[in-house]
């Protein structure tokens, strides 16, 4: 095999979770690129139709049905289905996410419920489906979406950051257990990509300026953008093809530097409120 070539997913069934737009449909398109055919579901038949039409446009054979990954029954349903009709899944991209926008204390725990089933049970409950199957073959490639909400905290995003802190260490665990079956789990961990899930974030204000969550990213991200859907294309190849064969149980960071960099604009900082500080007057005693 030369060099290129273990990149390259040619006759490998590649089940993308959410996929009929954003991350999801990006993941597909890059995949199917490489030889990969594709097999997708989402929540309802109104946006698996989108997906099926979007696929068709790209001139794609896709297989995309309805199937809810919080719920075990259609999800061993759907495998079942596809491993019939397509063959055994050798790449799962557990997409599939949710996410809600809402401060802790006024979080009622049926949305707190909401966010953990989708963004941590949802990819336990598709990997289970499909790891006999892995195991049996002796191969298999499963990629968990993270997110900078794995390491890092935020206002709001409580039930979505202890999903994806969970997320991660499911990814090392999937890698712990099953790692001695030649099945590697690793995660694409993005930063902020300018998909629909995001798109609140980027609003203009009513006089046309900025949105401030807007300046605040690209004050912390060297790059000084968000990321576009392509960015992160490379790694979801990489993570679903032979080339990253004994890279196992990792969180891979796509985040133009958010992650390594301090940040910039302290002028935002209200100096006022902390010049009632008390400072530490201990005195060093031998100094
Ligand atoms: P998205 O645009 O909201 O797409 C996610 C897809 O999953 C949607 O089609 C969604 O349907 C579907 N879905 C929701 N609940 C489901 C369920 N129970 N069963 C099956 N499908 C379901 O999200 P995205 O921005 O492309 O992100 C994809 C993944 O990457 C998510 O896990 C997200 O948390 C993660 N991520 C995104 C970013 C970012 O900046 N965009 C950054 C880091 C991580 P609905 O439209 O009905 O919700
Ligand atoms: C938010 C965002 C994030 C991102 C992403 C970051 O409200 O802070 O939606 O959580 O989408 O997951 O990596």
């Amino acid at each position: 095999m030369g060099m290129i070539d273990q990149f390259r997913l040619d006759g490998k069934v590649a089940w993308i979770t959410g996929a009929s737009y954003g991350l999801g449909l990006a993941y597909a398109k890059a995949m199917a690129d490489v030889g990969a055919k594709i097999v997708f579901n989402d929540i309802n038949q109104e946006l698996v139709d989108r997906g099926l039409a979007e696929y068709a446009k790209l001139g794609l054979e896709v297989y995309g049905a309805v199937c809810d990954v919080t719920n075990e029954e259609q999800v061993n349903a759907f495998v079942k289905d596809v491993e019939e009709k397509i063959g055994t899944i050798d790449i799962l991209v557990n997409n599939a996410g949710i996410i809600k926008r809402i401060p802790m204390i006024e979080m009622t725990k049926a949305q707190w419920d909401q966010v953990i089933n989708v963004d941590l049970t949802g990819p336990f409950v598709c990997s289970k489906a499909v790891l006999p199957s892995m195991i049996k073959k002796g191969s298999g490639k499963i990629i968990n979406a993270c997110s900078m909400m794995s390491e890092l905290g935020r206002e709001t995003v409580s039930a979505y950051a202890a999903a994806k802190g969970g997320l991660k260490m499911l990814t090392r665990n999937i890698c712990s257990e099953y790692g001695k079956y030649n099945i590697q789990c690793n995660a694409i961990g993005p930063g902020y990509i300018a998909t629909p899930q995001t798109a609140p974030l980027r609003e203009r204000q009513a006089d046309g300026s900025m949105h401030p969550f807007d300046r605040f990213i690209r004050s912390k991200t060297p790059a000084q953008r968000w990321g576009q859907t392509e960015d992160l294309m490379g790694l979801a190849i990489f993570l679903a093809s032979p080339a990253s064969d004994f890279i196992n149980g990792q969180v891979i960071y796509i985040d133009g530097g958010i992650t390594a960099y301090i940040g910039q604009d302290p002028s935002q900082l209200d100096e006022s409120k902390f010049a009632a500080e008390k400072e530490d007057d201990t005195i060093k005693v031998n100094d």
